[in-house]
């Protein structure tokens, strides 16, 4: 045994689904992990953890983490069921996963009967996306579409910028105007804020676009509560007033776009009278908006992935992601836009997953998206196993009444690998003992920042728990898949992961990152992606007009996308179901992690939601009273506080909530929908009519 000195500091990273990825010093003493904090040394950790992760050693340390594997002994899958689990061996639950997955491959309907289920619970290469990848390409599964959280985006980005660039946010201090559109920076992309307060002591203009009054907007210079789902239509007015006032930069346009007479054109069929109606503003805002953002230099727009869960979340963000090619604003450094800078980061994919062992004919895709439907529908052939890691659908994903209702199959074998106990470990027939971060080995890009993180081991794993590779190795041995590469170790995993030859990585190597704990990407201080035009589309330019698109009958021009459910595109619905509802990300929680934390759960109260005082008044509710919030799909049990914050017309759940932890056990999912958006299969949780009654 290694003699572990009795007090040591370790580097790590974050690992959650947050564009900051922050480097993390892990203070350990005597084998536990006693203290962790932001790397003072990071240029944008800057040597802060946000709330939520600040205290992640005791996340590392509860008392409530799962101990052992688990097996269901007795009664019905699910919370309000009996069932009950009792510990059993590594052994007896992986030769018990073999045994099941063997079978199913070997029968008629073959192994597309089998279904993965993961996100990003942790975000780094090795235990999100390598040995898992290349185990269920190997066994022949059915295909999983990742497309809960940002596919309507990226698909959206892409169609106009063609990957995801843009500006460096460690420029955003110099920007003079600001745009926070569809992001509640201060919640979901903290350590970006630093950098806006600089740029505002510096004398810009911050402005928040968003349908509810967030601790963002109320920091902001001004607010604009546009309707959800409505900011095609508002970047298209703000085109037409652009281009009605002749403040477009021709030179930019002509040099490096593509379209820009066909999108002039469309904007002119956008005047701000037309917008203000759609997005429920007034034409002054919009005109003013236009001319201010037309006329500051450098202005940045810092879009995230809010206004993109909408039925039109794609067109969205194209249509947004065009606005800095119409202004040349992209010419500056501090100019430009940032969704997010993943692309920035060369990745060897095909090393890391191995796509190549996906055998042929390609097994079927499911999208994870509609995983209801997956679960109670999907017949050809039925979906006979799930194997769940680093996600908890039961929470998260849309149309909860039907997911539950597919997870409570007696003949769907589940097993569910994880840190605690959550929603979806109560339907499991096998229960995985997960790793933490400070358990195990990983290496991170950032979607919010350009610094690659190591994340070095703090302690043992705890109890009996895992990593997702260790089981995943372990499971391929059982199998007999012979291949090399389920041998290879978290660390070779990591190193094949970057081990291309691309400027960007040059001197950048698994060592170096150990030895430093992290390293900037060889990208210049003054890096302005497109000052010089060199977009990564088919065109090389930005394309503001894009014939791909019609191919999968969507127009080539920009152009709004209504959602699916809203007062203007469903007033059948409406007249039922009046307030649009949105469930943004909660402050304290991260998704449904550390939503099961005492201090995190101190920290949000309780499930609440946020409706205006005049919605509130025609339904007899006062601020504190539990309400019923339904639709055709579903309800939930809410405490109503009634606040200015949501607008008329809108109401405002922050999420995600366990259901066990809920009243009456259920969440918001209840209410959202598994129809996607009209680009990348994307999830439109922000796109739902509800009504809300007082309960007695
Ligand atoms: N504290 C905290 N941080 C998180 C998370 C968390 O749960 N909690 N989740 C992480 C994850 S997985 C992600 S993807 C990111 C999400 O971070 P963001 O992409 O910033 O996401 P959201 O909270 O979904 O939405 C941001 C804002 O968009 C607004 N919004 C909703 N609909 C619309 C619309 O139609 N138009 C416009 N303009 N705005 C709209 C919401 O009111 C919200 O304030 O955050 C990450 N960080
Ligand atoms: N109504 C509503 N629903 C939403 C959203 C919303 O804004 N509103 N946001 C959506 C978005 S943006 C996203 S990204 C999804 C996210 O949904 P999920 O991907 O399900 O994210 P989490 O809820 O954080 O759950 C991640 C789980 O992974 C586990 N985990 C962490 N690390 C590991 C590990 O190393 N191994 C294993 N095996 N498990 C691990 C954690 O304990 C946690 O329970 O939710 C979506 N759902
Ligand atoms: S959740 Fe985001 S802000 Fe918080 S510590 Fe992790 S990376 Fe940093
Ligand atoms: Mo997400």
């Amino acid at each position: 045994m290694i003699n572990e000195p009795e007090r040591k500091t370790v580097r790590a990273a974050c690992p959650h689904d947050c564009p900051d990825t922050c480097a993390m010093l892990v203070t350990v003493e005597g084998g536990r992990a006693v203290r962790v904090a932001g790397d003072p040394a990071h240029p944008f950790t800057r040597g802060t953890l946000c709330t939520k992760v600040a205290n992640y050693e005791q996340r590392t340390h509860s008392p409530d983490r799962i101990q052992t594997p688990l097996r269901r002994r007795t009664g019905a899958k699910g919370a309000t069921g009996e069932a009950r689990f009792e510990p059993i061996s590594w052994d007896d639950a992986l030769d018990e996963i073999a045994a099941r997955f063997r079978a199913l491959a070997a029968s008629a309907e073959g192994a597309e009967t089998i279904m993965p289920y993961s996100y990003y619970g942790t975000m780094g290469f090795v235990q999100s996306e390598s040995m898992d990848r290349r185990f269920f390409y190997r066994l022949g599964a059915t295909i999983l579409e990742r497309t809960i959280c940002a596919s309507a985006g990226s698909a959206g980005y892409d169609a106009t910028i063609g990957a995801r660039l843009g500006t460096d946010p460690e420029r955003f201090a110099d920007a003079r105007l600001i745009v926070l559109w569809g992001t509640n920076t201060i919640t979901s992309n903290v350590h970006l804020w630093p950098f806006i307060l600089e740029a505002k002591h510096k004398g810009a203009r911050i402005i928040s676009i968003d349908p509810r009054r967030t601790r963002t907007a109320d920091q902001c210079d001004e607010h604009v509560a546009l309707l959800p789902g409505t900011d095609a239509a508002l970047a298209l007015g703000l085109m037409h007033v652009i281009f009605a006032e002749g403040l477009e930069d021709g030179d930019y346009l002509e040099r490096h776009a593509v379209g820009a007479a066909e999108l002039k054109q469309r904007a002119r069929e956008y005047p701000p009278a037309r917008v203000a109606e759609i997005c429920g503003l007034t034409t002054d805002s919009i005109v003013r908006l236009a001319r201010e953002y037309a006329t500051t230099r450098p202005a940045v727009i810092r879009l995230n992935y809010g206004m993109q869960r909408h039925a039109g979340g794609g067109m969205a963000v194209r249509t947004v992601a065009c606005l800095p090619a119409v202004t040349g604003a992209w010419r500056d450094p501090a100019g430009g836009a940032l969704l997010s800078t993943s692309s920035t980061f060369p990745v060897n994919h095909n090393a890391l997953k191995r796509p190549d062992l996906i055998p042929s004919p390609r097994p079927r895709t499911l999208n994870m998206s509609q995983l209801g439907d997956a679960l109670t529908e999907v017949s050809d052939p039925p979906v006979r196993a799930l194997y769940v890691y680093n996600s908890n659908p039961a929470s998260v994903a849309p149309e909860q009444a039907k997911v539950l209702a597919g997870l409570r199959r007696d003949d769907l074998f589940t097993v569910v690998h994880e840190q605690f106990m959550t929603d979806t470990c109560d339907y499991a027939d096998i229960v995985l003992p997960a790793t933490t971060q400070l358990e195990h080995f990983d290496l991170h890009k950032a979607y919010g920042h350009l610094y690659l993180t190591i994340n070095e081991r703090s302690i043992t794993p705890l109890h009996e728990s895992k990593p997702n590779t260790e089981v995943f190795r372990l499971l391929a041995a059982r199998l007999g898949f012979e291949e090399e590469c389920f041998k290879d170790s978290d660390e070779e995993i990591a190193r094949q992961a970057i081990d291309l030859d691309h400027p960007a990585l040059a001197g950048i190597t698994l060592d170096a990152l150990r030895e430093r704990g992290w390293m900037r990407l060889n990208v210049p201080e003054t890096y302005a992606p497109f000052a010089a035009g060199h977009f990564p589309t088919a065109s090389g330019k930005c394309e503001l007009f894009n014939a791909r698109l019609e191919l999968q009958g969507l127009p080539a021009v920009p152009e709004f996308i209504p959602p699916r459910e809203s007062r203007a595109s469903a007033p059948e619905l409406a007249r039922r179901f009046p307030l649009a509802l949105i469930s943004p990300a909660a402050h304290a929680f991260l998704n449904s992690s550390f939503a099961n934390l005492p201090k995190h759960l101190r920290q949000e109260k309780r499930p609440f939601v946020e409706i205006n005082p005049e919605d509130a008044a025609a339904r007899r509710i006062a601020d504190g009273d539990r309400v019923r919030v339904s639709n055709e799909r579903g309800s939930c049990e809410l405490t109503a506080v009634v606040t200015t914050r949501a607008r008329r017309g809108v109401v405002v759940s922050p999420s995600v909530w366990w259901n066990k932890l809920s009243p009456g056990n259920t969440n918001i999912n209840q209410l959202t929908s598994q129809t996607l958006t009209d680009m990348g299969g994307g999830a439109t949780f922000y796109d739902a009519l509800v009504e809300i009654e007082r309960l007695d």
